[in-house]
């Protein structure tokens, strides 16, 4: 069984590779197929739109794709699924200064891992819920890991490193439940 994991972020793919390691799946990085992202609210419409895009016929190897946000409640939700726009535009410091009068600093981070392959589209999602902290702290992990304190830690996802985020994380949460059902379903 191959797995190819369509993806432009070496995060990401070294997270979801350690876990699916752990069902005996040797995930790939797809350098073919780019993802194909609409613009939406919704995280599920994003993954089905860009899956649509790689099966569209019949195909014999399994592929994945996965979009994320940080929904942080003060703010409504925002970025949620804009980001990765956010990040790379307002960044980090960005969201720190619009939270810089927050009394709820609450927030979560939503996964939507898509599937397709030989036995059509399935997705499978994971949340983490925490808090943004107040400056960043940490060196490890990749995008707002260095201001998402999760539930029931004190440090940062950046600073508990990959280990600890791959127990508790939305991505890890995502991953299992498609480790399941592969292992289940091939
Ligand atoms: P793709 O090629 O897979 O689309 P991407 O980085 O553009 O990679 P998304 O569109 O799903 O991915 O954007 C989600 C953004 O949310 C991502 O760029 C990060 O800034 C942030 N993000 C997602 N998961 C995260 C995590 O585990 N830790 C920190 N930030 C995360």
């Amino acid at each position: 069984m191959r797995v190819f994991f369509i993806t432009s972020n070496k995060g990401k793919f070294l997270e979801a590779s350690t876990i699916l390691r752990e069902y005996g799946i040797e995930l790939q990085m797809d350098v073919n197929h780019k993802k194909v992202e609409i613009q939406s609210d919704s995280l599920e419409e994003i993954v089905s739109a860009a899956l649509a895009n790689v099966c569209n016929g019949p195909v014999s190897d399994y592929y994945v794709v996965e979009d994320d946000g940080l929904f942080i409640n003060e703010l409504r939700g925002f970025p949620g699924p804009y980001s990765s726009y956010v990040y790379k535009t307002i960044g980090i410091w960005g969201i720190l200064k619009l939270m810089a009068d927050a009394r709820d600093r609450s927030a979560y981070f939503k996964s939507v891992v898509g599937l397709c392959g030989p036995n059509g589209i399935r997705l499978f999602t994971g949340v983490v819920h925490g808090e943004i902290a107040t400056e960043p702290r940490g060196s490890g992990g990749f995008g707002f890991d260095p201001i998402f304190i999760p539930l029931g830690y004190s440090n940062t996802f950046a600073e508990l490193g990959l280990d600890v985020k791959n127990k508790l994380s939305h991505r890890a949460r995502a991953f299992r439940a498609l480790g399941e059902w592969l292992l289940g379903n091939r």
